[in-house]
């Protein structure tokens, strides 16, 4: 993304040369995929690009080695799909011997759900359905596990028994990618099944966890929030939203409903204005933080970037420009950025996820480089939940299978028998003046209730 195409290339020769999937190591599938399977797939995707927009990012005499490895964690993961009862996957797998033999029968909506990007993109690179498949498989069941009474999901699901452990529906932790990977599942393949999944969430969504005025930008009553509630009942059952549903107003952008979007992101950014972070879990009711901690998380950058993308509103600018300024004053340490242990008392952990360099940091970078090879037209990408880029591409189109849903019984078996592992294929941040300037995207009165929403006047 900065064009820096020699340390790219110094990078990828250092995961050829010295990384090893053979450890026994147990990892969760979850985040395996999205960071390790999904920055190996978009680093190839990168490599083998005919056209090559962030300069020269070709490696000499590669030989999808980086495929070669997608492949070969993937397969490693495949154990998590097999003697499920229900399809959906275990959370955890040892890369060298499997699930664990006490292994948890539960597990979280996004985790099991959130996989159809990744497996469905090495499916289609490879030219073999296995991935995608169970991925898809996973997505079905979850599906039709929602209550026949709301259209809502838990978010921890007995992945045996089907039975629904965690009965909370919102659009945080435990549910947040799998909303939008159905949404990116049917951007990158374009097949319609995942499209009509995601409206008819987005409409639960809104009948159910959708409160205060109609109207977002104008009207009487509460400005909008979305809350969690009993995924049986629509009931309220909790009054905390977390810092992983600022995510939404970003996905709100990929539909087209930016008014919403702007209101509820301009909630998160008030959140953010009181503390120079957003808290883990914030309880709206008593204006206080529930959860304290801040670990560098990237969903309120990823949607004021997506934002100023749908707008071009200079206030964005201005919103990446204090959330930049309050990381380097209270995140900032010696060999790096520092999860903050406290919102308040800003109180550092020794900790630095990966998600603050491949998502925080890049969208980030992304909102000010406006002539970055990303926003140019004609070349079309999409972000996956860790921030990775992948190109919109008609490669992705076409499955090369047609039987990916005929046929189950022979897929499970072979998926169970380990038949499908062997696969052969050949800034500018000078330009921001100062807040009172701006163009605010919402009329000044709603920031002033949202600001008192938030005990900030
Ligand atoms: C990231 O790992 C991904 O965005 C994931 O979907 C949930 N959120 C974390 C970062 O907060």
């Amino acid at each position: 993304v900065m064009g820096n195409s020699s340390e790219f290339q110094k990078a990828v020769k250092l995961v050829i040369d010295t990384v090893s999937f053979d450890k026994d190591s147990t990892v969760q599938v979850f985040e395996a995929t999205i960071r390790v399977l999904g920055s190996l797939l978009s680093a190839h995707i990168i490599i083998t690009d005919t056209k090559q927009p962030f300069g020269d990012m070709t490696i000499k005499d590669y030989d999808n080695e980086l495929l070669h490895m997608a492949h070969d964690l993937a397969v490693r993961l495949l154990p998590a799909f097999e003697n499920t009862k229900t399809g959906i996957p275990y959370p955890r797998v040892n890369l060298k011997r499997g699930v664990p033999p006490d292994s948890n029968n539960e597990t979280c909506t996004a985790g099991a759900g959130s996989l159809l990007v990744e497996f469905g993109i090495l499916s289609r690179l490879l030219g073999d359905s296995t991935f995608e498949w169970v991925a898809r498989r996973a997505v079905k069941a979850l599906w039709s596990l929602r209550s026949n009474n709301t259209g809502l999901l838990g978010n921890v699901v007995n992945i045996q028994t089907g039975h629904w452990v965690g009965k909370q529906s919102g659009l945080g932790a435990g549910s947040d990618s799998f909303y939008e990977y159905l949404l990116k599942s049917y951007i990158l393949f374009g097949e319609q099944e995942d499209l009509e999944m995601f409206n008819d969430a987005y409409r639960n969504i809104q009948n159910h966890l959708r409160r205060g005025r109609e109207a977002c930008n104008e009207g009487e009553g509460d400005p909008p929030l979305y809350v969690n509630v009993n995924m049986f009942t629509g009931q309220l059952m909790n009054t905390w939203i977390d810092s992983l549903q600022a995510f939404f107003p970003g996905l709100q952008v990929l539909i087209g409903d930016v008014e919403d979007a702007i209101c509820l992101h301009a909630f998160y950014y008030a959140i953010w204005k009181r503390y120079g972070a957003l808290p883990e879990r914030y309880n709206w009711q008593l204006q206080a933080p529930d959860v304290p901690f801040y670990p560098l998380r990237p969903e309120l950058v990823e949607s004021t970037y997506l934002l100023y993308q749908a707008t071009k509103n200079p206030f964005y600018l201005h919103v990446g420009m204090d959330i930049l300024h309050s990381l380097e004053n209270y995140t900032k340490a010696k060999c790096g950025y520092a999860t903050l242990h406290h919102v308040v008392e800003k109180t550092k952990e020794d900790r630095m996820e990966s998600f603050f360099l491949s998502e925080t940091c890049k969208y980030l970078y992304l909102l000010f480089d406006e002539d970055n090879p990303v926003h140019k037209s004609g070349n079309k990408y999409m972000f996956t939940t860790e921030g990775h880029i992948v190109s919109v591409d008609e490669r992705f189109r076409n499955s090369l299978w047609q039987d990916i849903f005929s046929g189950e019984d022979d897929r499970a078996e072979k998926v169970k028998s380990n038949e499908l592992k062997a696969v052969n294929f050949s800034s500018n941040c000078n330009r921001v003046p100062d807040e009172r300037r701006y163009l605010l995207p919402l009329k000044s009165n709603y920031m002033r209730q949202i600001d008192r929403m938030v005990g900030l006047i």
